[in-house]
C-alpha cells in the first residue's frame, strides 16, 4: 500500500514515472532565485524554447535575503541562485552549495580569466561570475549639476534635505562612510563600523528612500534628486530619462561582482547546468549586457558588443573610474556588528 502511494505521489507531484527500478527523469523545470531587474525575459523564453526547461523565476533584493532564504529551506526551494562574492564565502562554507561539475559546463572556457579565482572561491568549484559592476553616486542633471556632487561626502550637503536615495543594502552603505572615512569597505573592527553609523546617521534627514528593488523607478520618475545606486540601474533609468547621470566618487566607488551557484539542496541540478551554460554562451551573455546595463565577465561576448556599450563608462568604467575602489568580501563574523548598526541606522536611533 505504501508502495502504491509512493509510486502515485511521484507521479502526482510532476515525475516521469518510468517503472520499478527504472532512473525517474528530472522534471523539466528550473526554480531561479535572482535579483530584481537583473535578467531579459527574452533570455528565458528562449532558454524554454530551446531547452523544454520551464523557469520559475522569483526575486530577491539583497544578499541577506537570499541567504535567510536558503538557511531556512536548506536550498532546496531552488536550482540556481545569485549571490555577491562575499555571500559565495559564507555559503560555502556553510555548505549551501554545490560543487560545480564542470564538464557539464562547456563555456565555462568563455569566462575571462582575470575575474575567476578570487578570494571567494579560488578555484571556482562553487560560484561562476555572472555580471560585475559598482556602486557610485547617481544623479539628476536637471537639478543637479554634476561638478557639484563629486564625492560620496556631498551627499551630506543639506540641500540634498529629503532628497536623496540609498540603496537598501548594508554592505553598500556602511562600504560609503567607510570610504569617506579613510578606512577598507571590508573593515570588522567594530569602533570603525560605530563610526560609520554615527557618519550615516548624519545623513539620515536627506534620505527619502532606501531601495534595492527598483532604485531605477524612483530616478526615472524623479522622486528622487541624487543618491546612491549600482551602475546598471542608473543605466536602465538614463534609458528612459535621459538627465540621468552616474558619477564615480573621488573617494573610490564600491566594486561588486554577481555570481551563478548551484544551492546544495536544488531539485533539478540538470536543469541548473543546462541554464548556467546557456547564460555563458557569448550571444546570451551580450544580450544580458546589453540590455541590463552591466559588464560582462564572458570574454567572448565582450567581443560581441556594440563601440557604444564598451565606450558607455555606466557599463564599463574606464580604468581611471576605477583607481581606489575595493571588491566587497567577506567580513565573516563581524556581519553581525554591521547588522546590529544598520538596525540601529533604519531605526534612527
Ligand atoms: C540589479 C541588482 C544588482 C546587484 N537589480 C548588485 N549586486
Amino acid at each position: 500500500m505504501i508502495r502504491i502511494l509512493a509510486v502515485v505521489l511521484s507521479f502526482a507531484v510532476g515525475g516521469v514515472c518510468i517503472g520499478a527500478g527504472e532512473p525517474r527523469a528530472e522534471e523539466k523545470v528550473l526554480n531561479f532565485y535572482n535579483w530584481s531587474d537583473y535578467m531579459p525575459d527574452s533570455v528565458l523564453k528562449q532558454f524554454t524554447k530551446e531547452t523544454g526547461i520551464k523557469v520559475n523565476g522569483s526575486t530577491f533584493d539583497s544578499n541577506e535575503t537570499l541567504y535567510s532564504k536558503l538557511k531556512t529551506l536548506k536550498g532546496k526551494a531552488y536550482d540556481v541562485v545569485m549571490p555577491s562574492t562575499y555571500f559565495v564565502s559564507r555559503m560555502r562554507k556553510e555548505g549551501l552549495l554545490l560543487k560545480l561539475d564542470r564538464s557539464k559546463i562547456s563555456n565555462f572556457k568563455n569566462l575571462d580569466p582575470k575575474l575567476l579565482g578570487q578570494a571567494h572561491d579560488p578555484e571556482n568549484d562553487y560560484s561562476l561570475p555572472y555580471l560585475w559592476g559598482t556602486t557610485g553616486i547617481v544623479l539628476n542633471t536637471k537639478t543637479v549639476k554634476p561638478e557639484s556632487l563629486k564625492r560620496w561626502k556631498d551627499l551630506w550637503d543639506p540641500r540634498f534635505k529629503g532628497s536623496l536615495m540609498l540603496l537598501d543594502d548594508v554592505r553598500d552603505v556602511f562600504s560609503m562612510a567607510l570610504k569617506i572615512l579613510g578606512y577598507s569597505i571590508n573593515d570588522t573592527d567594530e569602533a570603525h563600523i560605530r563610526q560609520a553609523y554615527e557618519l550615516l546617521k548624519e545623513l539620515t534627514p536627506n534620505v527619502k528612500i532606501y531601495n534595492s528593488e527598483t532604485p531605477k523607478v524612483f530616478l526615472i520618475e524623479e522622486e528622487v534628486i541624487a543618491g546612491m545606486t549600482w551602475n546598471g540601474e542608473a543605466f536602465k533609468a538614463k534609458r528612459e530619462n535621459p538627465n540621468i547621470a552616474y558619477v564615480y566618487p573621488e573617494e573610490g566607488a564600491l566594486l561588486w561582482m554577481d555570481n551563478l551557484a548551484i544551492p546544495s539542496g536544488a531539485k533539478h541540478v540538470e536543469s541548473a547546468y543546462r541554464f548556467i551554460d546557456y547564460l555563458l554562451r557569448p550571444d546570451v551573455a551580450k544580450v544580458i549586457c546589453e540590455q541590463i546595463g552591466y559588464a560582462t565577465p564572458n570574454l567572448e561576448a565582450r567581443k560581441l558588443l556594440s563601440k557604444e556599450t564598451l565606450e558607455n563608462r555606466m557599463v564599463y568604467p574606464a580604468d581611471s573610474d576605477l583607481s581606489k575602489t575595493e571588491i566587497q568580501n567577506d567580513v565573516g563574523d563581524a556581519v553581525t556588528i554591521y547588522e546590529k548598526y544598520w538596525q540601529l541606522l533604519k531605526l534612527g536611533r
